[in-house]
This record gives C-alpha cells, sequence and structure tokens, in this order.
C-alpha cells in the first residue's frame, strides 16, 4: 500500500501504509512512523526475535555448580574456525556468597574464575581448547578472578580485554577493572599488561566501582570499548553503559564526555550497523527489551522493542573490524544461561542464539514476527515470593470482607 491507497479511507487504513498518512494520528501511530526506522517491524532490520539451541562439547560434570562457563566473547572466524573465549570456573564447591567464601570456595558464580577458549566448524559443536588468561600470583592484578573476556583484532595481532578482580566479588560490591592481554595467535600464548588499561571512575562517578562487560569493536580506525557500570545499591541497581576511545590496544583510554550512552542494559553487545552503530539493551532499565540505534556510536534511541534477548551476547560479526563501509550486523552467537532458581549450586552454561540482524541480505520470516508465544514454564519461573505470595492472599481475602 502506498500514500495514494490512503487517501482512499475515511479513517486510518486497513493496510498499514509505509509513509505516516496525512490525517490526525494519535501520539503511538505519530510515534510509529517518526520514531521507528519502518512501521512494519519486519521491514526493520533491527527488529528481530531470538531463537535459541543448546550446544554440543562443553562438559559441565554433574551440574552440580562446580564447574561455570558464561560471559562469551563475540566469535572471530581464523584458521577455518571459530574462536570464542569465556568465563570457567571449576571450583571444589559452588559459589557460597562473600561471608563464606575462602581461597578455594567462590563467593560469586564469576569468582575464582579464569578466561577459557573453544572452537568450532559450525557454530553448534564446540571443542574446549584450553585456558587463554590463568590467574596470576596474589597480589598481581586478577589473582583472585579474571573473567567477562572480549576480543579485539587489531593490526594482525590479538587482544583479550578482561575483568580483573584483586578481592572476591560480592566483598563490598562487584568491584573490578579492566586489564587486557595480546598474543600473536588466537591460540596464545597471552600476555597480560598488567595494568588497568580501563580503570574504575573517580569517587562518586557513575563508574567508580565497576568497570564490566568490556567490548571492543573499531569505529572510525579507533579503538571504542564499551563497558557498563551499576548505579546505586544492589539490589536497587541499574546498569548504564559507557564508552572508552583509544588509538592503540593498550590505551590511553578516553572515557566519553557524555558517559553513560546507553541508560539501560545488563550486558554490552554493540555492533556497526549500516552506517551508525547499534546496541542490545537487555534485563536492567527502562529501556530493557530493546535495540538501539545511533548514528556515531555515542547517541542512541530506542529502534525495536523485542523479547526474550540472549544473555551476555558474543554474536559472530564477520565485519567488526573493520571501520569502512556499512556495518553488515549479524545472525548468531552464543550467549549465556543461569538458573536463578538454584540457590546452592548455581552456575551458568552457554548456548546459541539465532537472530536476525544483517543489514542488507535478505531476512528470514522465522524471526520477524512480533508475536512470539513463550512456554508457560517461562512465565511460571518468575512466580511470587513465599513472603508476597501469603501477603498478597491475606490482601485478597480482606478485600471479600469489605464488598456486602
Ligand atoms: C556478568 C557481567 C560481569 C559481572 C559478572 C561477571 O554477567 O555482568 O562479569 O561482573 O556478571
Amino acid at each position: 500500500m502506498n500514500e495514494s491507497d490512503s487517501k482512499n479511507c475515511s479513517g486510518f487504513p486497513w493496510l498499514l501504509a509505509r509513509t505516516k498518512p496525512d490525517m490526525n494520528l494519535s501520539s503511538a501511530m505519530e510515534r510509529l512512523y517518526d520514531k521507528y526506522p519502518t512501521p512494519r517491524p519486519e521491514e526493520n532490520s533491527l527488529f528481530t526475535s531470538f531463537k535459541y539451541t543448546e550446544v554440543d562439547g562443553f562438559d559441565y560434570g554433574d551440574r552440580d555448580g562446580k564447574i561455570s562457563r558464561r560471559d562469551p566473547s563475540k566469535i572471530i572466524c581464523e584458521n577455518g574456525r571459530y574462536y570464542i573465549w569465556y568465563t570457567k570456573r571449576d571450583t571444589i564447591e559452588p559459589p557460597r556468597g562473600a561471608e563464606l567464601c575462602t581461597d578455594d570456595i567462590p563467593s560469586m558464580d564469576w569468582d575464582l574464575a579464569e578466561v577459557w577458549f573453544a572452537t568450532s566448524a559450525d557454530g553448534f559443536t564446540w571443542q574446549e581448547q584450553g585456558v587463554a588468561i590463568k590467574r596470576p600470583e596474589k597480589p598481581m592484578l586478577g589473582w583472585r578472578a579474571v573473567c567477562t573476556p572480549d576480543i579485539l583484532v587489531w593490526k594482525g595481532k590479538y587482544y583479550l580485554y578482561y575483568q580483573a578482580f584483586v578481592e572476591a566479588s560480592g566483598t563490598k560490591g562487584d568491584h573490578c577493572p579492566v586489564t587486557v592481554a595480546s598474543a600473536d595467535s588466537p591460540e596464545g600464548p597471552w600476555t597480560p599488561c598488567g595494568f588497568p588499561v580501563i580503570d574504575n571512575g573517580p569517587e562518586g562517578d557513575w563508574d567508580q566501582y565497576s568497570v564490566h562487560g568490556p567490548y571492543p569493536i573499531v569505529i572510525n580506525d579507533q579503538i571504542y570499548v564499551y563497558y557498563k557500570a551499576a548505579l546505586g545499591i544492589r539490589p536497587q541497581y541499574l546498569v548504564v553503559n559507557g564508552l572508552a576511545i583509544a588509538d592503540e590496544p593498550l590505551g590511553p583510554f578516553t572515557k566519553h564526555p557524555l558517559n553513560p550512552v546507553l541508560n539501560s542494559g545488563h550486558e554490552t553487545t554493540v555492533f556497526r550497523f549500516g552506517d551508525g552503530v547499534a546496541a542490545f539493551c537487555i534485563r536492567n532499565g527502562i529501556e530493557s527489551n530493546t535495540i538501539q540505534y545511533s548514528p556515531d556510536g555515542v547517541n542512541f534511541e530506542v529502534a525495536s522493542v523485542t523479547a526474550l534477548m540472549p544473555v551476555g551476547a558474543g554474536p559472530y560479526i564477520p565485519d567488526v573490524f573493520i571501520s569502512e563501509g556499512k556495518g553488515q550486523g549479524f545472525e548468531w552467537g552464543l550467549s549465556h544461561f543461569c538458573d536463578h532458581t538454584k540457590v546452592d549450586n548455581k552456575f551458568s552454561f552457554l548456548g546459541r542464539f539465532d537472530c536476525n540482524l544483517q543489514y542488507q541480505t535478505p531476512r528470514s520470516a522465522d524471526m520477524d514476527n512480533t508475536d512470539v508465544i513463550h512456554d508457560p514454564s517461562v512465565y511460571f519461573a518468575q512466580g511470587l515470593s513465599k513472603e508476597l505470595r501469603a501477603e498478597r492472599k491475606k490482601k485478597a481475602i480482606a478485600a471479600t470482607k469489605q464488598v456486602k
């Protein structure tokens, strides 16, 4: 339907017009045309739903919380195979919290963890290859945990950015800076630089305690590292994302003066898309479950609202380290899954997500639908706490007594 067809209707046209009908519109219908790239989700290249597949090749022992894999990096393709790095914990006990942790017992899922890597020929079956970055001796940077890695390929060399803890996470918060290790091959060996390349912000600033989820991409021939930090005190904390830019992998990094650049989003997943930069906002914040777009990597607007977004997504973005041309987006990656109902044996595992975030290539109708129906177990996993259930019950019974 085109604009001229819509002129034949007396009310809002039954066939959704691509261009805004020339009539008075409600705010919602104005927004449909003015705020989003296209009014129809299936024509909006930044709209996608997500499909998930369990992957083969990772051993989780008895799945009793002692072995965990989480926070996968972006995936790169080199030497005819895919490479991924991630946080791996293999401890004598599952996480026990900051009060009960010891030198061998972790406080959190990522405490006492190291950075490992795996390869795959097809993206579905993976072979774990071994450790990439070990925890160094106490008191060196990262002695307590090295985790949440991400990869940069720059001028023929490889750089892993990661969180480096010098205290058990949960002791005061989840406090750590970001450091980097370099190698001549994705197989390593990796040489840690030994100092924070993106340090915590000054006292009182949004990133004073944590610089999490470093995520390097190349924009305008510079290294843009997106990262997140939590505002406020848990559990009422809010997660926002910022940006630090450098000309060389080891810095110096300059934090963007407009930080934070995303007001929501628990993990960092950012990618060049067309002439601009897009980002995932998942889990926390007023704009969680959105995909956002910015012309400059700094000033983001909501481009689509979606559901069931991958947690800690590490996508395979073929052109991620190329500045030139239009960013082509991606269609798959690995993310992590964690059963939050498990209290005593919490661990995370890696799985695959597929999506439709390609800038140019034809889109698969499978992931265009906004009407995504979830399994009932997804809803009931979000149960009321015992206390709230009792309170709601009491309130409902009391209300029946008021009604004559
Ligand atoms: C992750 C990330 C950061 C946090 C912890 C390990 O999902 O948000 O890396 O510190 O959880």
